[in-house]
């Protein structure tokens, strides 16, 4: 981890966070994006959290579709370790110059997790270390619209009433990496906007904008 704050300078892939209520759009979006931006000639790869595909990632899934039952502190944690799990691969990824596209992140950990009740300052310690966004693009959409999307589906967060403390605590977490995008425009307008909104921050990043960790400015 220190060696992540002293690697300064140097040109690298940028770490683009799309982050929102479920149904919010983020999934088309992120897929959009990356195929933009590779079309573009740029090294770029799509990923998204939780990460099914690991062993941690699978008691994840078995919690969210409610075929298992866990504390809410440790449905907590294991959704930050899948996170950690990433984390050096993620680090090697961006230093070697491959831009992240990612579909939630330590974000959708505290907002999920305080909407429970469980303490907001206690959900963001376990994140602390992870590698910095260089940008979180906040896809905003009222949590009535995001329900009235095609129907929730079975999952367990997919409620009005839930959705509606998430957005209170997202709202709580925004800082100066954060860009707020009404996810009710049309589609193409919305690209267009992430669109212009990535291509400026990965040219910071190309220009040897530092890597820095969670949450080390705030
Ligand atoms: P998705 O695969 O993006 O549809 O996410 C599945 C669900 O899990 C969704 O309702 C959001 C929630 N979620 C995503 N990340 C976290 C997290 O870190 N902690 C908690 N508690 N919930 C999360």
């Amino acid at each position: 981890m220190e060696s992540t704050e002293s690697k300064t300078s140097v040109a690298r892939g940028s770490l683009i966070i799309l982050e929102g209520l479920d149904r919010s759009g983020k999934s088309s979006q992120c897929a959009k994006l990356v195929s933009y931006l590779q079309g573009k000639g740029l090294s770029v790869e799509a990923w998204r959290f939780p990460d099914r595909t690991t062993v941690i990632g699978q008691m994840i899934s078995s919690y969210l579709s409610n075929e298992s039952h866990l504390d809410d502190k440790v449905i907590h944690l294991l959704f930050s370790t899948n996170r950690w799990e990433k984390r050096a691969l993620m680090e090697s990824k961006l230093t070697s110059g491959t831009t992240l596209i990612v579909d939630r992140y330590s974000y959708s950990g505290v907002a999920f997790s305080a909407a429970k009740g469980l303490d907001f300052q206690w959900c963001k310690a376990p994140e602390e270390g992870l590698i910095a966004p260089d940008l979180v693009l906040y896809l905003d959409i009222p949590p009535e619209n995001a329900a009235e999307r095609g129907g929730y589906g079975t999952e367990r967060y997919e409620k009005l009433e839930f959705q509606k403390k998430v957005a209170e605590h997202y709202y709580a977490l925004r800082d100066s990496s954060w860009e707020i995008v009404d996810g009710c425009l049309k589609m193409e307008s919305v690209e267009e906007q992430l669109r212009e909104i990535a291509m400026n921050c990965i040219s910071k990043c190309q220009n040897g904008k530092p890597l820095v960790n969670l949450w080390s400015g705030n």
